[in-house]
């Protein structure tokens, strides 16, 4: 048992905010996993493989992104959002707003969804901007960058977890036929700033009321790289369902694994469930990469992690196949159910 500071959260959707409740998970949103990049390697390799094996989830800093590259998308980003829904809806179907996937997902987001391709992003740029060639540089810049990292990370998770193909993971976002994409996610505040009386604005805290922005999921990729502005709502599930609020820190990266690299770990790596919560009173902008393999490529654990103690828990199947399986089912659905083993 333990006490923590900020909020109730419940297996459910809606958050109330009540100061010191009681918590039953123990875990506190500043205990989740932090890795210094900049490191000792073989210390760092350790970290990220507890990271993942435990959480499925960490945040990286000295990650030796510049300041300038993530504040051109940030500005990029608000830039865009801020924009009459008559222009950003130009930009359908990469711009989208409430709609979530295919089959019926609604969330109090909007969104711009790219393939992470230099020349998707300068098609793309040249509808929506009028200086096209600026913002298809500054998302490029990012996309080059957060690539790298994840890469990077990728590389040295194969070394600590004793993989000798060390490009094993990385090899298939650094692939010129990558299915990865970058998605900038809106989060705009329940109430409307103007909306609401200046006494209003610091009404006391225990009675705001989060609404689900993007709802409960597990990323379908290798590996997700996140940032976002300094305004929380992301949160991750425990194994037992207990969402914890991950701390915001525009700084900093967070990096989830996605269900592909569950797979290729033969499980020994979670694909952590996670959602994200809009804010009562400010506005959240998240940028993901979510770095994923040619639509070809054929996904299967290297034979290191299959073990007779740890026997092959998934049938190899290709990346289209399953994005295929990813899109006929609902955001919140397990889908590596289906590629299971008997
Ligand atoms: C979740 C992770 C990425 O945002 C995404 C999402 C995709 C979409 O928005 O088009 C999906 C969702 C995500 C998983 C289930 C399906 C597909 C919406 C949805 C209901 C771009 C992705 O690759 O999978």
């Amino acid at each position: 048992m333990c006490i923590a500071s900020t909020a109730t959260y419940t297996k459910t959707n809606m958050v109330l905010a009540a100061p010191n409740p009681i918590r039953s998970d123990g875990i506190l949103p500043s205990e989740l996993p932090v890795v210094d990049l900049s490191g000792e390697r073989a210390e760092v390799a350790k970290l990220i493989v507890k990271a993942c094996e435990e959480y499925g989830f960490f945040k990286v800093i000295n990650h030796g992104i510049s300041n300038e590259v993530i504040a051109r998308t940030e500005e990029a980003g608000f830039g865009f959002f801020g924009k009459a829904m008559l222009e950003k809806k130009v930009a359908a179907p990469a711009y989208g707003c409430k709609n979530i996937g295919v089959n019926g997902d609604m969330g109090e987001v909007e969104y711009l969804l790219l393939s992470a391709t230099t020349d998707s992003i300068a098609h793309i740029s040249k509808t929506i901007s009028t200086d096209p060639l600026n913002l298809s540089n500054s998302l490029s810049a990012y996309t080059e960058a957060v690539k790298e990292l994840a890469c990077e990370i990728l590389e040295v998770m194969a070394e600590g977890l004793g993989v000798p193909d060390t490009w094993v993971f990385s090899r298939l976002i650094r692939d010129g036929e990558s299915d990865s994409v970058l998605r900038l996610n809106h989060y705009p505040p329940i109430i409307n700033r103007e909306w609401c009386m200046e006494k209003d604005k610091d009404k006391d805290k225990s009675s705001q009321i989060s609404k689900v922005g993007f709802g409960e999921h597990s990323d379908p990729q290798i590996l997700t790289i996140l940032r976002s502005n300094d305004v929380g709502g992301l949160q991750i599930s425990l194994p037992d369902g207990v969402w914890i609020p991950v701390t915001p820190d525009p700084s900093a990266f967070y990096v989830n694994v996605g269900d592909v690299l569950q797979v290729m770990t033969n499980g020994r790596f979670v694909s952590v469930r996670h959602r994200a919560m809009t804010n009562s009173y400010k506005c959240r902008m998240s940028v993901a990469y979510f770095g994923a393999p040619p639509l070809h490529a054929t996904i299967v654990a290297p034979s290191v992690m299959v073990t007779p103690q740890r026997p092959s828990l998934f049938r190899p199947f290709t990346w289209a196949e399953y994005k295929k399986a990813t899109y006929s089912l609902k955001l919140g659905d397990t889908r590596l159910q289906l590629f299971r083993n008997c």
